[in-house]
């Protein structure tokens, strides 16, 4: 062992990029794979710790490798200190020539690649089987690690910061653009590298669109409001949801949102883990049904976060799978009703051994500006 000194977060990080490398192997047995091919950049950077616009990872039952071009081939060296790095701008040739060498005949790849990059692949590695694989490394990625957990917490607190400082900006004649580039650019000044995706702003009837995106549109007195954003801290997501109201809420509009907040709260209330994914939803659906909206709750109740801002686990209505620690997942009810308007409230959990730990804090009280 060299004598340079390596922090004690360094360690805790390798030691865990060495257990995902276990777990690969593992469903690699498991599946019969002789090896298997990562080519989603998400999953090279969550097995590797490299994180580049190019990169192929080869994991056989001996080894793996990382294959990049010159431009990132030093980075690799860095970070992924545990891989053999292979600069190459031909990374299925030279895969290639690994398979051979180790004599393996049945591969995994994931069925995320394009037809072209299958068809290189096809070609390149006409030796051996290729065997197309479904969510093979996202399935690990569900489970958050402590560091992982620490990461998504400051991309929350940022959301969070942000949502508390729109609250003062927002006032009748902003523009929904104008609120969602205040959204992205108080997100970077925090220290966000980036939106984790397009900042929804819907205001008065366009409310009603759960996905509406921002336009032109002046924000009017008795405007109902929704904005759905998120950032990227260190690679990790955030994603949260609130409506409030300028000037004044019509008392249709209260009640439901007071419904959809009952509808909510339910669903942290009720999380923890061994909760199946059907009830997890059915929390929220029973409330929302009851009060006679059960068509305007036209979406699921959430979805994954980490890497990417939607990733599995979903929460399909029937399903009997259970939660469990370190799931990061979020919990976002909704009410739409056309012509008139819609309310969503969107937190992120972190399900624990106790419950639950809501890691987007801001206010989920009925606000009128
Ligand atoms: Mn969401």
């Amino acid at each position: 062992m060299s004598s340079f000194k390596i922090s004690l977060s360094e360690i805790a990080e390798r030691n865990c990029r060495m257990t995902r490398l276990s777990s690969v192997r593992a469903r690699m047995q498991v599946e019969a794979l002789d090896a298997v091919i990562i080519t989603n950049l998400k999953n090279i950077y969550y097995l590797s710790g490299f994180w580049g616009t190019a990169g192929t990872i080869l994991v056989t039952q001996k080894a793996q490798y990382l294959l990049t071009d010159s431009r990132y081939s030093i980075a690799a060296r860095e970070v992924a200190v545990d891989f053999d790095i292979v600069e190459t701008r031909e990374a299925f040739v030279e895969i290639a020539k690994l398979l051979k060498k180790e004599a393996v005949s049945l591969v995994g790849f994931e069925d995320g690649v394009t037809y072209a990059e299958f068809q290189t692949m096809q070609s390149q590695l006409a030796g051996v089987t290729l065997k197309a694989t479904t969510n093979f490394i996202e399935v690990l990625r569900q489970i958050k690690s402590p560091s992982e957990i620490a990461t998504i917490k400051k991309a929350c607190a940022i959301s969070d910061q942000a949502f508390n400082d729109l609250l003062k900006f927002v006032e009748p004649g902003k523009t929904e653009i104008e609120i969602a580039n205040f959204l992205d650019f108080k997100m970077r000044d925090l220290g966000a590298s980036g939106i984790s995706f397009d900042t929804i702003v819907a205001s008065g009837k366009r409310s009603a669109l759960p996905h509406g995106r921002a336009t032109h549109k002046p924000i009017d007195f008795g405007d109902t409001v929704t904005v759905d954003f998120g950032c990227y801290y260190d690679h990790y997501a955030s994603d949260m949801t609130r409506t409030f109201f300028v000037g004044e809420a019509s008392p249709q509009m209260q009640e439901i949102y007071q419904i959809v907040q009952k509808a909510q709260q339910a669903v942290t209330d009720v999380s923890a883990p061994d909760l199946t994914f059907g009830d997890y939803d059915r929390a929220a659906r029973d409330i929302i049904e009851t009060a006679g909206y059960g068509q305007a709750f036209s979406h699921g109740i959430g979805h994954g976060l980490g890497l990417d801002v939607h990733e599995i686990p979903y929460f399909p209505k029937t399903s009997q799978e259970r939660l469990v620690e370190n799931l990061i997942i979020t919990n976002e009810p909704g009410i739409y009703v056309e012509n008139l308007g819609g309310v969503r409230i969107e937190d992120d959990l972190l399900i624990t051994s106790q419950g639950v730990e809501v890691l987007t804090k801001a206010p989920r009280e009925l606000i009128i500006l």
